[in-house]
């Protein structure tokens, strides 16, 4: 129940981590400062209007912080312990969830004792947001660390209205059916008046395992949940793209230090002809391997030369207690070693290789610095950088060699698409790219611009948030497909418009 004695809030953010970063002062003292991420720049205009509320972990173990604001921003810590954030956040979360939902590209771990933390730790958050939740709220919960929150909410606070947004991909039934727990998963999402993923096959599986695991009928995009002792409700699970906050970085590319600094990074390269970009937090599921090796082979080949072509890779770190992690690093860096000891000369590296985290100034510098952006995943939800690459831009230049098993290849068709496990198709995709004429370059730029700035994240946000007002209102009618991609528009049922 709500808390009596306390400000209650008619709107409340839910995410594992709440978008602060922390840094210790030489005194030992810790200051906070806002992390520049979409989702806070798409939520600040709304949790201002509304002086919303948002719930989440700081991001590091054993911690109590009072609830604190930051930029007129208010935030609820919720403490975890060192245990929590072993079982739930790097065993349930990291080792079972993320590779289980990510095509089991690393084989997930499933323990009993990771899934009771999970469990506890969801309920503590879901217990969190209802204590700010004022009579009749709305409560946006997001990703999958958080899947049971919904249901939680639903049982304790009736009156509130539930959205989840879902950042990573949802399994297909044949994978997703390896967990123990999934039936649990499903119904703990089916709390929600609205479930948003990020491509139609993701709504599509959920849609699959909710007919698999459940006796709710389903006509997409609606689900009609039947709890015993509650009166059935319809929830709406639907496609909503992410996207980036296109003007920011826009404004930021147009900067005449941060368009210095770009000129600068291609000089500090050489001068090459052309320098090719990776971004990608150091994971598993981003296929870094495979763009290595896809070079590696170009380079042996003769088919392009370490004078003339330079690939800069950063790989944030990222997860660096789970082992997998611990792994793959040392995995990317013997394979950066190795190419750079073959191909390198004592003024042209093949590979210039970064594991840190760079100020989003330094980000766009990079985006502009590239003539080619390599994105390769052999799995991703959207994939952001992509989406902030295009909306860089604004030269209409660059050439955008995307995966397609990444969300951001269903809207971003005029990218080179490649199958990344396909290691020949990459080759050839670079090598068109490395060739590709300005007229043809700017052509589609200039479309996916288009694509990128009419659907950024402020548009993402306002769907979302306007479908779930008129889920809960039950005007299914005014669920309005409009704002989608024309492809990603599905029909709705003749029912709903009556
Ligand atoms: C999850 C899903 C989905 C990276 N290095 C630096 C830096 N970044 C920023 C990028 C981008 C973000 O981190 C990464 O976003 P992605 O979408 O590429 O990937 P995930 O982190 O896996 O995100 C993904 C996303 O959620 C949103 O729903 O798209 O599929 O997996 O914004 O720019 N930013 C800065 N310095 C770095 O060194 N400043």
């Amino acid at each position: 129940m709500a808390n009596p004695g306390t400000t209650l809030h008619d709107f409340v953010v839910v995410s594992n981590r709440l978008p602060v970063d922390h840094s210790i002062a030489d005194d030992g003292s810790t200051t906070w400062t806002r992390s520049p991420g979409g989702l806070v720049a798409a939520l600040e205009p709304v949790m201002r209007d509304t002086a919303g509320v948002w719930v989440g972990w700081v991001g590091r173990p054993d911690v109590e912080i009072a609830p604190f604001e930051i930029d007129g921003m208010q935030l609820v810590p919720i403490a975890l312990s060192e245990l929590d954030h072993e079982h739930y956040y790097e065993g349930f979360c990291n080792d079972t969830l993320w590779p289980l939902y990510h095509d089991v590209i690393a084989p997930p771990a499933y323990h009993r004792v990771w899934w009771e933390r999970y469990v506890a730790v969801n309920q503590r958050f879901a217990d969190a947001a209802a204590a700010e939740a004022a009579e009749g709220a709305t409560v946006w919960v997001h990703d999958y660390q958080l899947q049971l929150v919904p249901r939680m909410l639903r049982e304790s606070r009736p009156d509130l209205t539930i959205g989840f947004f879902d950042h990573i991909p949802f399994p297909p039934y044949g994978i997703f059916a390896q967990l123990p727990w999934r039936t649990q998963i499903v119904e703990g999402l089916l709390g929600a008046d609205v479930i948003g993923f990020q491509r139609v096959a993701d709504a599509g599986n959920f849609s699959r395992a909710v007919r698999r695991l459940t006796a709710h009928p389903t006509k997409t995009p609606a689900i009609e949940v039947s709890w015993p002792g509650q009166p059935t409700r319809t929830v709406i699970a639907r496609p909503f793209p992410i996207s980036v906050d296109a003007a920011g970085f826009e404004t930021l590319a147009r900067r005449a230090d941060v368009q210095a600094r770009a000129k600068q990074i291609r000089e500090d390269l050489g001068n090459p002809r052309t320098v090719m970009l990776g971004v990608d937090r150091l994971d598993y599921t981003k296929g870094i391997g495979h763009r290595l090796k896809a070079f590696g082979e170009l380079l042996a080949e003769k088919r392009v030369d370490v004078e003339s072509i330079t690939l800069v890779q950063v790989a944030s770190p990222s997860r660096e207690r789970v082992e997998a992690y611990v792994h793959l690093r040392d995995e990317i860096e013997l394979t950066v070693g190795r190419i750079n000891g073959d191909f390198s000369t004592i003024s042209h590296t093949a590979i210039s290789y970064h594991h840190h985290g760079y100020p989003r100034e330094e980000m766009v510098a990079l985006y502009l610095a590239a003539d080619i952006l390599l994105v390769t995943a052999l799995r991703d939800g959207m994939n952001l950088v992509a989406k902030e690459y295009v909306a860089s831009r604004f030269d209409e230049d660059g050439v955008l060699v995307l995966s397609e098993f990444t969300g951001a290849s269903d809207e971003l068709k005029r990218a080179l698409l490649v199958n990344p496990h396909d290691i020949d198709g990459v080759k050839d995709a670079i090598v068109a790219a490395i060739r590709m004429p300005a007229r043809e370059r700017s052509a589609r730029m200039r479309a996916m611009r288009k694509r990128v700035i009419e659907n950024d994240v402020n548009r993402w946000s306002s769907n979302f948030l306007h479908t779930l007002e008129q889920a809960r209102a039950g005007r299914y009618d005014r669920i309005a497909p409009q704002h989608l991609p024309e492809e990603l528009e599905w029909t709705i049922d003749r029912r709903w418009s009556n």
